[in-house]
């Protein structure tokens, strides 16, 4: 199997550092929990190591300690693209080691191969209504194929714990070779009338989606998704939905029933719908003034939303204080090929202004933009304007990120996980007692 070999090879040296700093520094206190921590969600206080990638407060997402740009010139790129290939990526993920040309094209081979989607995962999203939620069906298609885990197999034919890995790394390629498939059917269903289009062996795996979702003939699409996938692929597995993939494989559940977890928590508005949001409320503010709107339009609209009570969205970030050079190199892509695209426009002159409204309100913490100010502008550029879709788009692109931590969980056998809960009396209780 692809990367079995490497990551073998990398077990048993990340098994002794664990167990070394266990036994030795076991007691070392790394952090306190305060009562406001508790009271909000836990911010802030480490609660896991996530050595695939690590989320910089000051510089953005780092995969394998390598910044995005790095990652966009360092990764061998798709045959005739300026972009890196998925398959790369995906080594590089799971191993550690920027992988060659030849590596990446293997990945991509095996993808090739594992690509077929069962039946009865088509069933299942067919048995959803056409105007069901898309991040629902890609769920549920996941889910289902929890049936077919070789995890889940190898586990009751009693493979012994330090090779759960192996099976679960087996279960992760699987998944990520029959999301793009997938994800287009969704597609499909809802905004194509059905008309589902077959996969082409030729293609790389983001080629193959856009052919898939009948943008094919647009190579600059294609571009377009190796870049999307290539930015939305991790983001530190501290996050709602790789945090909920990994709390749930703790339990030794399979990837499948992780994932779908996972995707349920992308789906929350505060999380990867925020893709469709911000897309919606450029819209909306775009045909609101009827065309680009002038800087004082565009404070007139941010203060009424903040009036309203709501957050803008594409702004603002748990962890990130710097603009995300994710939002960076979309905006870099959309200068270079469609610099003139009315609604890119209006992201970049709302770029220009709602960070000073945001500083204004004296409580945002990061009042500059992530990635999602302008996914949706580019999407709505190729002519995928569904933006109900968008999170789904989210949701192919993190399974890469979201199964190599599950993988690397497993490889070092992290335990079930259980914090501790406490009544808010206890809490009164410890502090009068002080
Ligand atoms: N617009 C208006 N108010 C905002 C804001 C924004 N874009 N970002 C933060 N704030 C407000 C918060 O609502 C909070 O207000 P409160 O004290 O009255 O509740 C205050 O500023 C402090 O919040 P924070 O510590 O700066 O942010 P957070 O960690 O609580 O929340 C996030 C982070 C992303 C949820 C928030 O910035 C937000 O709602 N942004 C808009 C939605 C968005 O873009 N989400 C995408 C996130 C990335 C992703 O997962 N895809």
């Amino acid at each position: 199997m692809i990367l079995e070999d490497r990551i073998e090879a990398n077990v048993s040296v990340w098994r002794e550092r664990v167990a070394r700093m266990i036994k030795e520094y076991g007691d070392f206190v790394i952090s306190n929990v305060t009562v406001q921590q508790i009271y909000s969600g836990i911010r802030g206080v480490p609660i896991q190591v996530s050595d695939i990638s690590f989320v910089d407060p000051d510089h953005g997402i780092r995969y394998r300690d390598y910044s995005i740009n790095e990652i966009l010139k360092l990764l061998p790129k798709a045959p005739g693209s300026k972009y890196p290939m998925v398959g790369g990526l995906y080594y590089l993920l799971m191993d550690n080691e920027l992988p060659t040309l030849s590596k990446a094209k293997e990945v991509e081979e095996e993808w090739k191969k594992r690509a077929t989607v069962p039946d009865y995962v088509f069933k299942i999203i067919d048995s959803f209504p056409d105007d069901g939620s898309a991040m629902a069906m890609l769920s549920a298609g996941v889910l289902s194929m929890s049936c077919d885990s070789k995890f889940s197999k190898a586990y009751h034919e009693s493979v012994g714990k330090n090779d759960y890995w192996k099976s679960t790394l087996d279960d992760s390629i699987d998944l990520t070779a029959r999301m793009p498939q997938i994800a287009a059917y969704i597609y499909n269903k809802k905004y194509r009338n059905n008309q589902q289009i077959d996969p082409d062996p030729k293609l790389d795996y983001a080629a193959n989606f856009a052919h898939m979702i009948g943008k094919g003939d647009d190579p600059l699409y294609s571009e377009l998704m190796r870049l999307f996938i290539l930015l939305h692929a991790d983001h530190e597995n501290a996050n709602v939905s790789a945090h909920t993939a990994h709390l749930v494989g703790s339990a030794l559940s399979d990837i499948y029933l992780s994932c779908s977890a996972g995707l349920n928590g992308l789906a929350g508005p505060l999380h990867g719908l925020a893709n469709q949001e911000c897309c919606n409320w450029l819209l909306d503010l775009y045909h609101f003034y009827q065309g680009i709107p002038s800087k004082e339009q565009i404070e007139e609209y941010a203060r009424k939303t903040l009036e309203d009570g709501k957050v803008i969205p594409g702004y603002g970030h748990a962890v990130l204080r710097c603009t995300d050079p994710r939002f960076t190199a979309e905006m870099e892509f959309a200068k270079a090929h469609f610099p003139d695209d009315e609604l890119f426009r209006t992201a970049m002159a709302v770029f220009e202004v709602v960070p000073g409204i945001l500083m204004e309100t004296g409580k945002v913490k990061n009042p500059w933009p992530n990635v999602d100010a302008l996914n949706g502008a580019l999407q709505y550029h190729f002519g995928v304007t569904e933006t109900d879709y968008y999170t789904v788009l989210f949701g192919l692109s993190r399974m890469l990120g979201i199964t190599s931590h599950v993988v690397f969980a497993r490889a070092v056998n992290k335990p079930i996980e259980r914090p501790k809960a406490l009544t808010t009396r206890m809490l009164e209780s410890m502090i009068s007692e002080q």
